[in-house]
């Protein structure tokens, strides 16, 4: 992006705008374009926008498995990417000259244990072939860790930073050895990799892929269309959740930090709010007074959700990289159903 003969990017400060919260995303690496991979998934729906004003068209490369639907702007160049073959993401790195690489493929919680041979190969090749296209081409990379990195174990309230961490879901399973291996890419090789451990993320734009947290944004659709939801979690479920502006503003800080500053660089826990299910519908019926929410436990995602934090300590975000949430619960449910209308008319 060009302006007065500098590359904005060189400069490291590209001004990103989001629901009017501003951030400073630059320093994202070495000169070059940025790629998403899974970008057709919930987070990568809204990042590649946000990415798009930031650098513009041309320097950001969305790919998934799948073709783009309808609701894809086709103006952002794409790559029909499968993380899990190799030569397929050296390939596309090499010739868009990426710097920076968004890696979001993967399998989520609840699918995974449906599938845990096909999640271990998504979420473990894929992260391996872009951690070595990364020292081979010298990019950054940003990983996604998640609260499924934590287990039975772990201390669920105020989880801390460095804490036990023996999950018990292959999905939890891919995200703590996924950690280690950017640490590992890191200390052996220099490889700039960044991560976050993400709560439960909602949006109003796109659908979650299979997660364990996907309640906490089907009861909305539930709240506009028929002021009805039946959760598949019990009343008292505690999860930590936060809403897709900060989470993608979040992402994109950590992108841009100073790399000095930066001790837990590969998977740092994050936290906007915690609440459960019949605390959410209690928000959402201070807007939608006729809302009821009935319950119908799932036990494979019920068992999950008891095996994560309820809350977390992000104590070291915020002092190693400024991190501070914008959205608790009223004000994410107020957003959420301002959007919906207009989305489920
Ligand atoms: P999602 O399921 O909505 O999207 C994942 C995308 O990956 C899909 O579009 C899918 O087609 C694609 N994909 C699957 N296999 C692929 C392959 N072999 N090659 C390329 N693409 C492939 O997931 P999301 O919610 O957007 O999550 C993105 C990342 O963030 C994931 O790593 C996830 O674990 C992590 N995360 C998400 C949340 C959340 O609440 N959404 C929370 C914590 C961490
Ligand atoms: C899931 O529920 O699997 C995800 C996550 C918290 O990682 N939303």
């Amino acid at each position: 992006m060009p302006i007065f003969g500098f590359d904005l990017r060189q400069l490291g400060c590209v001004i990103i705008c989001w629901t009017e919260l501003i951030v400073d995303a630059g320093n994202l690496g070495k000169m070059g374009a940025v790629l998403v991979t899974g970008a057709l998934g919930q987070i990568g729906s809204a990042l590649v926008p946000t990415l798009v004003r930031a650098f513009g068209p041309d320097a950001v490369i969305a790919s998934d498995i799948r073709h783009p639907t309808s609701a894809f702007d086709h103006t952002i160049p794409y790559e029909l990417l499968d993380c899990t073959d190799q030569d397929q993401v050296l390939d596309v790195v090499q010739r868009r000259n990426i710097g920076t690489i968004y890696h979001l493929a993967a399998i989520l919680s609840a699918v995974g244990e449906d599938k845990p041979q096909a999640a271990w190969h998504v979420n473990m090749a894929g992260l391996a072939h872009i951690l070595e296209a990364a020292r081979l081409y010298d990019c950054a990379v940003f990983f996604p860790s998640s609260i499924a990195a934590f287990g039975p174990g772990t201390p669920r309230d105020g989880t801390p930073q460095v804490t036990i961490q023996r999950p018990n879901t292959i999905y939890g399973i891919t995200k703590v050895t996924g950690e280690m291996l950017c640490d590992y890419y890191h200390a052996r090789f220099g490889t700039n990799a960044r991560g976050l451990r993400l709560p439960g993320v909602l949006s109003y734009s796109a659908p979650p892929g299979g997660g364990t947290t996907d309640y906490a944004v089907d009861i909305f659709h539930g709240a506009v269309r028929g002021a009805r939801y039946t959760s598949y979690l019990k009343p008292d479920t505690r999860l930590p959740m936060m809403y897709m502006p900060d989470a993608v503003r979040a992402m994109c800080e950590l992108m841009a930090a100073q790399g000095s500053r930066l001790v837990h660089r590969n998977a740092y826990n994050v936290a906007a709010m915690n609440f459960t299910p019949s605390e959410l519908a209690a928000a959402i019926k201070m807007y939608v007074p006729d809302f009821v929410i009935d319950y119908k436990i799932d036990p494979a995602r019920q068992a999950i959700a008891e095996s994560w934090p309820r809350s977390l300590d992000d104590s070291a975000a915020r002092r190693e990289w400024d991190w501070q949430p914008g959205f608790d619960l009223d004000a994410m449910v107020s957003d959420m159903l301002a959007h919906l209308p207009l989305t489920n008319p």
